[in-house]
């Protein structure tokens, strides 16, 4: 293969990204800035340890953008440095989140955490994962009436099984999620609360969802979903957590820091803090309760019945067709999303019964209700006749002549 060839496939990626609708609940577009700090110089430097203290000479730019990353990450919550401590050396959503089971438990402890078929995420106690491996995870799951969580019934887990640290925030969950309950739970039981606001965390910073701050006592999240920036991640935990937290991170996990990533999330931080950017979280939200509704005008039927944030799951059961069918069908048309299971779903992991649909990149790249209603549509024709070649083909022009007027990287060719 040629280096050109290389050039040419991503090319080629970044025009799916532009003519397509990117409904990956966790996907988003990144600024142009972010992504030009991550093809930096900043990629060659070694800065094991943390500012003001490294194990490699020549630190002395890379220590004051690792600073400002902590500082401004605390800043966007609104949090002070008298209490909260920043950590923005994670690579990624599962590496944050083994730090904290690492730094501050036993492997072997008890932790508690949502169901992975009922929207937890792999490293809240996935048996295939290392933290079900590791940990003794005991998981509690949504109401099987409502689809959403029954927080008498997470009480009452966490009175008999009295675990160490009880995990909240979820990557598929489609309500709001109460920190405060959460907060009084662990409390009640002398657990330590962790909120996963990865999927979340933008909505949170524009106040389009409650914040988990001061209620968890750590929040991990990733930095590229609703966040807008680079693949990676960071956690925020109480002063009194953050030598543990810090020492699990590096030297316990971790051994170079990726700086030219942490560069981008200075500037993704900088960017969240805009008004813009606040407004766009509420238009998210907006944006996926006009696609709810739109979806079950056209007798889709969803998981606990809609959205109160920036995602849906739509079930496909009255559809006579799998999640896969459903988002492959929907794929060749340009609309991307995932199969999903959806709580207590009666098929397997690999061939699930629902479709997650998100609005964050579609929300960056400008679209609004007339928009999402004109998306409602063309899911609920797609799922309605996933083997239509023609309707898809249609569509698609539909898509790519509605995505022309919204561009998110004119003229981008590497
Ligand atoms: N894979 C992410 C998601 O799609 O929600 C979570 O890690």
């Amino acid at each position: 293969m040629e280096i050109k060839e290389v050039f040419d496939l991503i090319n080629q990626e970044t025009d799916r990204q532009e003519k397509g609708l990117v409904m990956i609940a966790s996907e988003n577009y990144a600024s142009l800035d972010v992504l030009k700090a991550m093809g930096t110089p900043l990629s060659n430097k070694y800065s094991e340890g943390y500012p003001g203290k490294r194990y490699y000479s020549g630190n002395q730019f890379i220590d004051q953008i690792e600073s400002s990353a902590q500082k401004l990450a605390l800043q966007l919550f609104g949090l002070d440095e008298e209490n909260w401590h920043a950590n923005v050396q994670p690579h990624s959503g599962s590496s944050a989140n083994l730090a904290v089971y690492l730094g501050l438990l036993q492997p072997g402890d008890k932790i508690m955490g949502l169901d992975l078929g009922a929207g937890g995420h792999l490293t809240h106690g996935s048996p295939v994962n290392f933290s079900g491996k590791l940990f003794n995870f005991i998981h509690y799951n949504l109401d099987p009436e409502t689809g959403k969580l029954d927080y008498a019934e997470v009480a009452r887990i966490a009175e008999t099984e009295k675990p160490k640290l009880i995990v909240c925030g979820f990557t598929a969950y489609t309500q709001q999620i109460d920190f405060v309950k959460f907060s009084e739970i662990a409390k009640a039981n002398g657990a330590l609360l962790m909120a996963d606001i990865s999927h979340i965390a933008g909505l949170i910073v524009g106040g389009a969802h409650p914040s988990p701050f001061p209620y968890a006592d750590i929040v991990t999240t990733t930095t590229h979903k609703t966040l807008r920036g680079p693949r990676s991640a960071m956690i925020i935990c109480k002063n009194e957590l953050a030598k543990q937290i810090d020492k699990a991170v590096f030297p316990g996990m971790q051994g170079g820091p990726l700086e030219n990533v942490i560069a981008a999330k200075a500037i993704c931080f900088i960017e969240d803090q805009s008004e813009k950017f606040k407004s766009d979280q509420i238009q998210t939200v907006k944006n996926a309760e006009t696609l709810a509704e739109g979806l079950k005008a056209n007798g889709l039927n969803l998981v606990a019945g809609g959205t109160q944030t920036h995602l849906l799951i739509i079930d496909c059961r009255n559809l006579n067709i799998s999640g896969k069918e459903g988002s492959n069908a929907m794929a060749e048309a340009g609309i991307y999303a995932n199969a999903n299971m959806i709580p207590y779903d009666p098929s397997t992991p690999m061939n699930p019964s629902g479709i997650r649909l998100g609005t964050p990149a579609l929300t960056t790249r400008g679209f609004k209700e007339t928009e999402m209603k004109m998306v409602a549509d063309w899911i609920a024709q797609i799922l309605k006749n996933p083997t239509d070649e023609n309707l898809k083909k249609e569509i698609k022009n539909q898509v790519e002549n509605l995505t022309a007027k919204f561009p998110i990287y004119p003229n981008l060719s590497y």
